[in-house]
């Protein structure tokens, strides 16, 4: 099932999947203030879908997962809008990052600037083998402003961020891939078709469980270790109050497959 939405979005529904395809060919799928507005809200009304139990993002065409943010827009800025921009921005991602179900960015092409940073606002990432990663916004005057100095660092250490950042180098699908940046290349051909069995495999898991992994993970890895343990932990003994916890060590130990609801 397709819903075809008036802007930017076309969102693909298979086997509770929704696939979100950016498509703003004019401009490779630049996302400008609409799009990310159409992002925000499909994220929020997703929460609560039954349907839709995980969400792959890619970009419409050949060429471009997205290209970066508007760059016609940004240079109308002033200071002030500037500041508007980059926590707006980064408060859809940070959603996208937050969000209870698994995300992977499906990475069709060009990945630059606020694209690269919605791929790393994502829990995994699938490229082409066509695909372009990089942070150029230094080349335009400016820096990345929707997360990447931090979530790019965090994934691929200080050394390798700064090379992306400070030299507006494009990493091409092997290097990324090498460097941690993604966690697998296909031929383009086979990205949405991979994204999806990765999503399939995870799908057969406690949907509670995998929500309560994310929270810890994301919640836990800017915190001192302790403070980290203590987050786990708390994820983990939460679980003990599910219908899932019960049914997933009961399958094991009568050597069958679960039964998860949800619940
Ligand atoms: N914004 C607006 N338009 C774009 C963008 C963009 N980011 N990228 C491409 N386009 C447009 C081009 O202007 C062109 O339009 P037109 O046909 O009307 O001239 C069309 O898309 C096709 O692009 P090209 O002709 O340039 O295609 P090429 O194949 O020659 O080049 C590239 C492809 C290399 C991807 C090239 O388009 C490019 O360099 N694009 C810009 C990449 C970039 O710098 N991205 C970073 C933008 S800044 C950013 O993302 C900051 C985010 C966080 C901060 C925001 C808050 C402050």
């Amino acid at each position: 099932m397709e819903d075809i939405m008036p802007g930017y979005l076309v969102v693909h529904h298979e086997n509770r999947i929704a696939t979100l395809t950016l498509t703003r060919p004019q401009a490779l799928n630049a996302l400008n203030l609409a799009a990310m507005r159409e992002l925000e809200q499909f994220f929020h009304a997703a929460a609560d879908r039954e349907d839709i139990a995980a969400i792959v993002i890619t970009g419409a065409g050949e060429k471009a997962f997205v290209a970066g943010a508007d760059i016609a827009e940004i240079a109308a800025c002033n200071g002030e809008q500037g500041w508007e921009l980059a926590r707006n921005g980064q408060n859809v991602l940070n959603n996208i990052q937050r969000f209870a179900k698994p995300v992977i960015a499906a990475v069709n092409g060009y990945a630059l600037g606020g694209g690269c940073e919605l791929a790393l606002a994502c829990h995994l990432r699938i490229a082409s083998t066509n695909a372009k990663f990089g942070l150029p916004e230094v080349g335009l005057g400016i820096i990345p402003g929707w997360g990447g100095t931090q979530r790019l660092t965090r994934l691929v250490g200080t050394g390798r961020a700064l090379e992306i950042i400070l030299a507006g180098k494009t990493i091409g699908a092997g290097e990324a891939l090498q460097m941690g940046l993604v966690n697998a290349v296909t031929e383009p051909a086979a990205l949405l078709s991979t994204a999806r069995e990765w999503l399939n495999a995870i799908l057969t898991k406690a949907p509670i469980a995998l929500a309560a992994a994310l929270e810890s993970v994301y919640k836990g890895m800017d915190k001192p270790l302790d403070e980290g343990m203590e987050i786990e932990a708390k994820c983990f003994s939460r679980l003990f109050d599910t219908e899932d916890m019960r049914e997933g060590c009961r399958a094991f130990l009568e050597k069958r497959k679960p039964n998860f609801t949800g619940k």
